[in-house]
């Protein structure tokens, strides 16, 4: 079977999709679109949303029907139940960490923003809903205090540098994928447990984190 997973770097929905091959050691080729790139996802599944499967010329969207699907395959890994705590963090932070993430990305030297035209694409959308990314950068000091103390209060949730809830589950990928986020934001403080959790994630999931390009 050959499987290709459409992506791009910076997105947090194709992380996850990302992470359960990684997990699992299922062999798949990532390819990384272009952010202007239109056609190619609407030909695959009828819209503009990455993750995309292609397996042997079949294309599946939405990034955790992606994960149900290939945890299927023999032995499921995310095994243990979601715990309601971390779905209400990823809540609150999600809503800060756009405003620091999102100017950062755009400037990061990204597969996806390989052209002038592919950054370009990029700005012009997520400025308009997320606001002007020079005062989200003057704002940044604040944004950065507020994460800080949520990551303080994320710390004692994290039972494994493993595994969130000891064993894998859905909050794994939905936790890593924010916090891999993060790791693009320069100055941002990680607790001892939340970094030592990134970072083993990272390894078992095979996925470079963003703090190469941090700014
Ligand atoms: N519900 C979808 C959401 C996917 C999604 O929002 N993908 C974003 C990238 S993070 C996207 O492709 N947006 C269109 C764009 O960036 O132009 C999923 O979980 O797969």
């Amino acid at each position: 079977m050959n499987r290709t997973l459409y992506i791009y770097d910076h997105c947090p929905f194709c992380v996850k999709a990302e992470m359960i091959f990684g997990l699992k050691d299922v062999p798949v080729t990532f390819e990384i679109l272009l952010n202007d790139d239109e056609e190619g996802p609407k030909r695959m599944v009828g819209k503009k949303l990455v993750p995309i499967l292609e397996e042997d010329g079949r294309f599946m969207g939405e990034s955790m029907d992606i994960v149900a699907h290939i945890d299927a395959i023999g032995s499921p890994v995310l095994t243990a139940p979601e715990n309601p705590q971390i779905a209400a963090w990823l809540e609150r932070c999600g809503k800060i960490s756009n405003r620091l993430f999102l100017p950062r990305a755009a400037a990061a030297p990204l597969p996806e923003f390989a052209t002038t035209r592919a950054r370009a694409y990029f700005i012009r959308n997520k400025e308009k809903w997320a606001g002007a990314f020079f005062d989200l950068f003057e704002q940044g000091p604040d944004l950065i205090r507020e994460v800080d103390a949520l990551l303080v209060e994320l710390a004692p949730m994290i039972q494994s540098p493993e595994a969130v809830n000891g064993t894998l589950s859905t909050d794994d990928l939905h936790l890593f994928a924010q916090l891999r986020s993060l790791t693009i934001v320069a100055g941002l403080t990680f607790p001892g447990p939340v970094d030592a959790y990134v970072r083993r994630m990272a390894e078992r999931a095979k996925i470079d984190l963003l703090d190469q390009v941090a700014a």
